[in-house]
């Protein structure tokens, strides 16, 4: 082999979540990584891909000695304490298979969990649960999970209310450059962070949503942050703060409303013809039966927000072209439904809902995509096959499920039951990364009998596995790269070669259905490069710009013609606003809910029939803030996406002390003794961990931020409650649904107390 410095350097492009790079590498290694030159907001989390030989990697396959000893009949250990065997692919493909065989033949598929949810990579044909999902299928199938992590309360009210899907719902947000046109004041609850923006599922060519709020601050919109953190805007746009106690975004919305109603500024008119249930919750208003006025002195004193400013904002809000959007992080909390069915009561009753630039949005900057004006594009995927299993949980429910087989559930006015899992497999995604409550997911984790992960890094989840397959990642293999809400596609070229022994999921997949009698189903006789042609044909069915494969595969990148046949968003709230009867709404009423006979009748004490108000399980203003004085917001982190490339460089920079930095406001510090840049321990009844402090005025007094991602290492490997020494805040946070409605995860309700870390004091 000639030396790295003689062989000419291979230039291909790869697709990320967080955009779209330039690879040079040579002799097998990569060697740069650079931005494409077509984006006019790279993301800098790109450079982290140079890390894609780190140690972290899984070299080979590997199972645990705890689960060798289980099949041997000796006492198995906890998952998490063991240490690994290496062993050679075909033997340990030849367990996994008949494994899986034991298992569905003794329970059945049900007692196989492979919801697996995670974000895995770009990447159309490679994308890790597709080709999971597609394997399981072929197999009969699995108990999966519905919705998600980032938006569930939402995905679940939103159809009641408005009778159209969540998602459906994103692309009719007024897109920024109408914002940019019409809209005069911006009232935007969690900001809208950039740092967020970078990210889009799929992966995008263009970041633009910088650019896009720079013209709307230029052409004179007002944006108001309601945020315990000042950065969530930034600071360019000259954002007034409104810095609001965690999880009382409702109270505010109900203050708002309730100075519009008892004032009499909002439009009568407008609630009277699109909506239905007013009359039921303007008793709840003004406290008819229950005594309490939700006015503003309630809301003032509920979420810290001046009353003579609630007042005043909201006649601000009535008086030109207003926008309320609603970050994804504030329905990822107790009660999570409410705050967004809020909003909607609330932009009905200032009556802009359907014109340019006004009503309300949810989730700007939460992705690139959202507001981008990017017309869709219908990107080809993997066909999935169908599930013949109908058993399901609420993706959060997972510990749940694990540690009560058989027992009865609520969710969305059914009632459910959890399956008994035997067999849990995992493909692309890392649930000691997001589930809540960690300490309680290690212990459900105990309970199937084998536990199967595929991933390229040595993972919290791979670590609690009993079997590790080696994958690859994107810049090991080839692929296409395209979001539907972006304008490239992607020639993903294999830019080194595999690292260790790591195996792409198709070829895993493909190597267990031929053991398992359907290597014909799942793979229909096609290589890599066959489904690659495969995809970019179905695409060029409705993309008649796009060249023969050949040629887009040399040339590397694809731009979109504008004109291409791209869906155009359907502004059906547009269409409602202009003509009620000929374009109801597809709720029960044909009209906005703000008021809803079905949720009524589900009897949910945590989710009645209207928009309310209801006391978070922690929050600074509960019983549980006397022993817990902090309220913990871990946030997404802006260095990386969730727990991946966390060992690379651009995530490392933002350490200290090699710990997750987390953010407290100088007065908190001070009256602990806490000074910027010390290591602390941040404690609850719930769990453990280390972090590094990092001190801002950016951020309310009461509130500490410590973003997801760092590793879950417990000093005690395997046991519950030990100490976590990486600052992952999945220790600290509370597992517990939003409602019995959605049953959506509640990261952010959490309260906390942190101290300056003593190691000698300390009781690991
Ligand atoms: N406390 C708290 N927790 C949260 C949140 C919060 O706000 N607060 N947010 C939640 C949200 S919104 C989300 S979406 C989740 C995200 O949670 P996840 O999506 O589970 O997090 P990721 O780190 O993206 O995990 C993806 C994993 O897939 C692996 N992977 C990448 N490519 C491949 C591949 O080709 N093949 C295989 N086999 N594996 C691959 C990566 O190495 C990584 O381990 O976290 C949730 N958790
Ligand atoms: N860089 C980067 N970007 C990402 C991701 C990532 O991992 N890294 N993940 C992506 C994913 S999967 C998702 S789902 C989206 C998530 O999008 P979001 O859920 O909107 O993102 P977060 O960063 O969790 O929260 C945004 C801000 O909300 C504020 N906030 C938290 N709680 C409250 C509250 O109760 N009230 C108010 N008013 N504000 C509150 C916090 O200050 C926080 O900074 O982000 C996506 N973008
Ligand atoms: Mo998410």
């Amino acid at each position: 082999m000639k030396p790295v410095s003689e062989t000419p350097p291979q230039r291909t492009f790869t697709m990320t979540h967080w955009g779209v790079y330039e690879l040079e590498s040579a002799g097998g290694r990569l060697l740069d990584v650079r931005p494409w030159r077509g984006d006019p907001a790279p993301s800098p989390i790109g450079r982290s891909l140079l890390a894609v030989d780190h140690p972290r990697r899984v070299r080979a396959p590997r199972v645990s000695r705890g689960w060798l000893d289980a099949r041997e009949g000796r006492r198995r250990a906890r998952r998490g304490s063991t240490e690994f065997v290496e062993m050679p692919w075909h033997e340990v493909l030849d367990r996994v298979a008949s494994e899986l065989d034991r298992v569905r033949q003794t329970w059945g598929n049900t007692a196989i969990y492979a919801g697996s949810y995670g974000w895995a990579s770009a990447g159309r044909f490679h994308h890790a649960q597709s080709q999971m999902h597609r394997f399981m299928n072929t197999l009969g199938g699995y108990t999966r999970s519905v919705n998600n992590y980032s938006f569930a309360a939402a995905d679940v009210i939103v159809p009641h209310v408005l009778g159209c899907s969540y998602r459906s719902l994103q692309d009719e947000a007024p897109d920024l450059a109408e914002v940019a046109r019409h809209t005069a004041l911006v009232l935007t609850f969690g900001g809208i962070p950039l740092k967020n923006a970078q990210i889009e599922p799929g992966g995008q060519g263009r970041h633009l949503v910088r650019d896009l709020l720079r013209t709307a601050h230029r052409q004179g919109c007002r944006f108001v942050n309601v945020s315990p953190l000042r950065d969530d805007v930034a600071a360019e746009l000259e954002a007034e703060w409104l810095p609001l106690r965690p999880n009382t975004d409702t109270a505010l919305m109900l203050g708002l409303a309730h100075t519009l109603y008892v004032e009499k500024r909002y439009d009568r008119a407008f609630v009277q013809t699109y909506t239905t249930g007013f009359e039921r919750f303007s008793r709840y208003l003004p406290g008819t039966d229950d005594g309490q006025p939700k006015d503003a002195a309630w809301a003032a004193a509920l979420t810290g927000v001046p009353a003579a400013r609630i007042r005043a904002l909201a006649r601000e809000l009535v008086a030109a072209r207003s926008l309320i959007n609603v970050s994804w992080s504030v329905q990822r909390a107790d009660h999570g439904e409410q705050p967004y069915w809020m909003a909607i009561t609330l932009a009905a009753m200032i009556g802009q809902i359907g014109l340019p630039g006004g009503g309300f949005a949810f989730g700007y900057g939460a992705v690139g995509s959202i507001g981008n004006g990017v017309p869709r594009v219908r990107m080809p995927s993997l066909p999935g096959l169908r599930n013949p299993v109908d058993s399901y949980i609420p993706v959060a429910r997972i510990s749940d499920m694990l540690l009560n087989p058989g027992s009865r559930f609520a969710y969305n006015g059914r009632n459910l039951v959890y399956p008994d899992i035997r067999l849990v497999y995992w493909v692309g995604g890392n649930p000691f990364h997001h589930h809540q409550d960690l300490n309680r997911l290690l212990e459900a984790w105990q309970r199937p009998e084998t536990i199967i992960v595929h991933e390229p890094f040595m993972t919290a989840t791979a670590q609690h596995a009993d079997i590790v397959l080696p994958a690859t990642t994107p810049l090991e293999r080839n692929d296409l790269g395209g979001a539907s809400q972006d304008n490239v596609l992607v020639a993903m070229r294999r830019a080194i070669p595999p690292v260790g022994q790591a195996r792409d999921d198709y070829a895993i997949f493909s190597d267990l259905a031929q053991r398992l009698g359907v290597h014909e189903a799942f793979t229909e006789g096609r290589s890599e490069m066959d489904w690659l042609r495969y995809l970019y044909a179905r695409l060029r069915v409705t993309h008649d710009d796009l060249p023969e494969f050949d040629v887009f595969w040399t040339q590397g990148i694809h731009e979109f013609a504008a004109t291409s046949s791209a869906h155009p968003p359907c502004r059906l709230l547009r269409a409602f606003r202009e003509q009620p009867l000929e374009h109801p709404l597809a709720t029960p009423s044909g009209r906005i809910e703000i008021g809803s006979d079905v949720i009524e009748l589900y009897g949910y004490a945590d989710c009645p029939g209207h928009p309310v108000w209801l006391e978070p399980g922690e929050w600074l203003g509960g019983a549980e803030a006397v022993h817990h004085p902090l309220h913990l917001l871990s946030n997404q982190p802006a260095t990386r996406l969730h727990s991946q490339w966390e060992h690379g460089v651009t995530s490392q920079q933002d350490k200290i002390n090699g710990l997750e930095a987390l953010q407290i406001n100088p007065g908190d510090a001070r009256a602990r003794g806490v000074r910027d840049g010390d290591v602390v321990l941040v404690r609850n009844a719930r769990g453990r961990c280390l972090a590094g402090a990092r001190v801002t005025d950016a951020l309310m007094p009461g509130v500490v931020i410590l973003p997801t991602g760092a590793p879950f290492e417990p000093a005690a490997p395997g046991v519950p409650g030990s100490l976590e020494l990486r600052g992952n805040p999945n220790v600290l946070t509370r597992d517990h649904g939003t409602s019995q409605l959605a049953q959506g995860p509640s990261a952010q309700t959490c309260l906390v107390e942190v101290e300056r870390y003593d190691p000698a004091a300390d009781p690991r």
